[in-house]
């Protein structure tokens, strides 16, 4: 299997897009429907399955995590909320620094509990600048983090701290609206980030449509994340998939 990097890479470089799901362990609790959702994810154009979620309130991670991965043909790509959301039985971890705040226990703090357990695992680690962006509600994500996320109406916001992001070394941009956000980042701030830094710019956060999706990846999106939608429509998944379509990884 080709490394989550790489692959997203190679999709950049060569203008195609591609489409992650976010499996929040919290709901998928019953085997049925989560070999239902498997399913589905393995007959669409999904490219990475995400797991993770900024809290999770049952003990069922890493049970849920391996579950996912023996049903995956997919990299799954870890999107933890905490250290606690380690584990071996994903291919890919996303390093995540939420540049967006001013919060150092998620700038670095966190990042030096996990680095040792990281160093020890086979996990392909992305460093990620993480930036949140306000789309309209209140998310557990800016919630639990006890940061501001940036206005969703100031671009240039964005696009200086993924400057800075890029400046630092980081791999990757994540803009997020948050799970469950009312709207989706704006395209002119995904444009002004995309027209700023070379690197791969993955979008999530509200996406629950072909058409919004189809705008994010015009604006420079090079991944959208899919979550809430797919959770409470599942089917959603192959309209939303369209949108990349003559764009394949
Ligand atoms: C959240 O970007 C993800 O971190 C997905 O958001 O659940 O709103 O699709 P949604």
């Amino acid at each position: 299997m080709k490394t989550f990097y790489q692959t997203l890479k190679n999709a950049k470089n060569s203008g195609q897009k591609a489409l992650a799901v976010l499996l929040d362990p919290d709901k998928l609790r019953d085997q049925a429907s989560l070999e239902k959702m498997m399913e589905l994810i393995r007959h669409t154009k999904v490219d990475f399955v995400f797991v993770g979620g900024s809290l999770l309130v049952e003990d069922n991670f890493h049970e849920c995590l391996a579950k996912i991965k023996n049903l995956s043909s997919v990299p799954v790509v870890l999107f933890p909320g905490s250290p606690a959301q380690i584990s071996k039985e994903a291919d890919s971890i996303l390093f995540l620094s939420l540049i967006s705040g001013r919060n150092p226990d998620l700038l670095i703090g966190q990042h030096v509990v996990a680095a040792p357990l990281l160093k020890n695992m086979k996990l392909e680690v992305v460093p990620t600048g993480y930036m949140l962006v306000d789309c309209g509600n209140p998310t557990t994500a800016s919630y639990v983090s006890q940061t501001f996320p940036i206005p969703w109406n100031k671009p240039e916001i964005a696009a200086a701290t993924a400057m800075a992001g890029e400046m630092l070394g980081l791999s990757l941009i994540y803009l997020d609206g948050g799970s469950g956000a009312s709207k989706c980042v704006s395209e002119s701030m995904v444009k002004a980030v995309r027209s700023n830094v070379d690197l791969p710019i993955i979008v999530g956060g509200g996406i629950r449509d072909e058409a919004q999706a189809a705008a994010l990846y015009e604006a420079g999106a090079d991944l959208l994340v899919v979550g809430t939608a797919f959770e409470e429509e599942p089917e959603l998944l192959f309209s939303i998939s369209e949108a990349k379509k003559n764009r394949e990884v």
